[in-house]
């Protein structure tokens, strides 16, 4: 008999497998779509309201990363503070703390105002030093499966002997990748992903191999496109896709969570690469 209790057994376990592996996405909001990096702390309401709205038509848990923009880049830039962790003045340590409270509360009130349940959480709430702390990690997989979406952002944090330094909002995606293995990563930019040429705007729907030139922005105190790029090969060796899209066009989030035809660049999980191959439902 095909469908005998070695088979059930085989299929309960591989299901349990399937829910327990793809269970969460993470999505980064990048600072420059959330953010207008040319004008001191200016957020664009109208791209967050939009991207508050599309993120309602996702049915899964999600955990959100946001980034500092014009708010925590600004300050950082003026108070000369960095990812390297350093005795920085403490004066600018507050102000960057406090202007990245500031930004969340502006994705936080939006999507409230779209009727997602957003749950801030400051990265001291995870972090211990400049390790993630896996317990508390692991929690956060909870609050997002309970319904509520997580909430956390790039920030200054104490490092300890009187040191503290920058955490990226990329590096926590890959802290969490780590910990969580999500089904997929999203950062959504301000770009429609990652081009080949920076003239003509060609855009590479799949990266393998080597790495495009990327200008850099003296605005980013953590490394811009550049730690992006590293942060998600990091995270698709680790065997999870992890897709660029552009912010603009949130639909295209959309598109890449329910499997859909999107523009966008892809990196592509090494765990998930004999389902690609293997199924005509992924189309870059
Ligand atoms: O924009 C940086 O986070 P990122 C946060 O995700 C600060 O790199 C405080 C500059």
């Amino acid at each position: 008999m095909f469908f005998n209790q070695d088979w059930f057994r085989r299929t309960k376990y591989f299901l349990i497998e399937q829910i327990v592996w793809y269970n969460m996405i993470l999505i980064k909001l990048g600072g420059s779509i959330i953010t207008n990096k040319e004008k001191p702390l200016s957020a664009r309401k109208k791209i967050i309201d939009n991207l508050a709205k599309n993120l309602k038509k996702i049915k899964e848990p999600i955990i959100v990363v946001h980034g500092g923009g014009s708010y925590g880049h600004y300050w950082s830039v003026k108070y000369d503070m960095h990812t390297k962790e350093r005795k920085y003045d403490i004066r600018g340590v507050s102000i960057i703390k406090n202007s990245m409270i500031e930004l969340n509360k502006i994705i936080l009130d939006s999507l409230l105002k779209n009727k997602l349940n957003p749950y801030s959480l400051p990265p001291t709430d995870f972090m211990s030093s400049n390790k993630p702390i896996p317990n508390k990690v692991k929690e956060v997989e909870k609050i997002a499966k309970s319904g509520l979406i997580p909430v956390t952002y790039g920030d200054a944090l104490w490092f300890g002997q009187n040191k503290t330094y920058i955490l990226s909002g990329d590096k926590i995606m890959t802290h969490f990748a780590k910990i969580l293995k999500p089904r997929l990563c999203i950062f959504a930019l301000n770009e429609d992903g990652l081009y080949s040429d920076l003239k003509s705007k060609k855009l590479i729907s799949e990266l393998k191999g080597n790495i495009p030139l990327m200008s850099e922005n003296k605005m980013d105190v953590t490394g811009g496109m550049t730690r992006k790029v590293e942060e998600a090969i990091k995270i698709s060796k680790m065997g999870t896709n992890v897709f660029f899209v552009n912010g603009r066009k949130p639909e295209r989030i959309v598109a890449a969570v329910k499997n859909r035809e999107f523009k966008g660049t892809v990196f592509r999980g090494k765990r998930n690469a004999w389902r690609i191959s293997n199924t005509s439902r992924w189309k870059w």
